[in-house]
């Protein structure tokens, strides 16, 4: 199977050390979905901008990413601020869990 697996992700802050590409298609629990999603927080403010998550869906999967990435930004943004933060992840986990074919686990 071709796999494409050569691109460093190098400028990401990969700190916590979850493989990105591997891990969103399989199963995950939600402290590992919070800890992939958080990876993208470029500007460190703890949030999920809608930027931010599209670049997420653009490392995992590079198919209709702005639709999944309003659709995402839609379920997962509760308040309605335009960020996704701490404790509106597991919404967006609920929605990636129906929507794009994640397994959460507990
Ligand atoms: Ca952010
Ligand atoms: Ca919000």
């Amino acid at each position: 199977m071709p796999l494409q697996n050569s691109k460093p992700v190098g400028h990401l802050n990969n700190n916590q050390g979850i493989p990105l590409n591997q891990k969103l298609r399989g199963q995950m629990n939600a402290d590992e979905f919070k800890a992939w999603l958080m990876q993208f927080d470029r500007n460190g403010d703890q949030r999920i901008s809608k930027e931010e998550l599209t670049n997420a869906l653009r490392k995992a999967d590079k198919w209709f990413v702005p639709w999944k990435s309003f659709r995402g930004m839609n379920h997962g943004d509760v308040n309605g601020d335009g960020f996704i933060d701490k404790d509106e992840i597991d919404n967006l986990a609920a929605y990636a869990q129906k929507r794009w074919g994640i397994k959460i686990v507990k």
